[in-house]
């Protein structure tokens, strides 16, 4: 009886850390500089890929939040070849700079591998700061193992 209880126990501290780990999200903070001028890009590249306790990658979940208020809007586009038909690119901007919310969330189903992160501002040369939150998920909606790294940062 005892060893039953704790067996219960066990299932619900993991189910519970579980759904801490889907609410979880990464968060990449960075800058494009007014130097760049209008051309600002920054560019990162998101590996998904499948862990022993999740499982394989579905999809990258992602948004972005415009952290410099300002008429300038910071926008994030995300590629991967291996996505539907039509369907292999997405785009978020978050159209209100300097508050809290951040732009609407979208996911790219493109399974295990390499997406291509391209984050930009739209107007004048200016310099814009930005929050990237996203993770890979499975198709349960659990987080998937995700790493980032920047290849170009303007
Ligand atoms: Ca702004
Ligand atoms: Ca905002």
């Amino acid at each position: 009886m005892q060893l039953s209880t704790s067996k219960i126990l066990y299932a619900a501290a993991v189910a519970a850390l579980g759904l801490t780990q889907q609410a979880l999200a990464d968060d990449q903070g960075g800058s494009l500089t007014a130097l760049a001028g209008t051309k600002a890009t920054d560019y990162y590249i998101v590996n998904c890929f499948a862990t022993p306790a999740a499982g394989d990658a579905k999809h990258l979940f992602f948004q972005i939040k415009d952290t410099t208020a300002g008429n300038n809007s910071v926008g994030v586009t995300v590629i991967n070849n291996n996505g539907p038909a039509h369907d292999k690119a997405r785009t978020t901007i978050d159209a209100t700079g300097g508050d809290a919310v951040y732009s609407e969330a979208q996911t790219l189903a493109g399974g295990n591998g390499d997406y291509i992160v391209a984050i930009f501002h739209t107007g004048t040369a200016a310099t814009e700061s930005y929050s990237l939150a996203f993770h890979c998920e499975t198709n349960a909606g659990v987080h998937a193992g995700t790493s980032i790294v920047r290849l170009s940062n303007q």
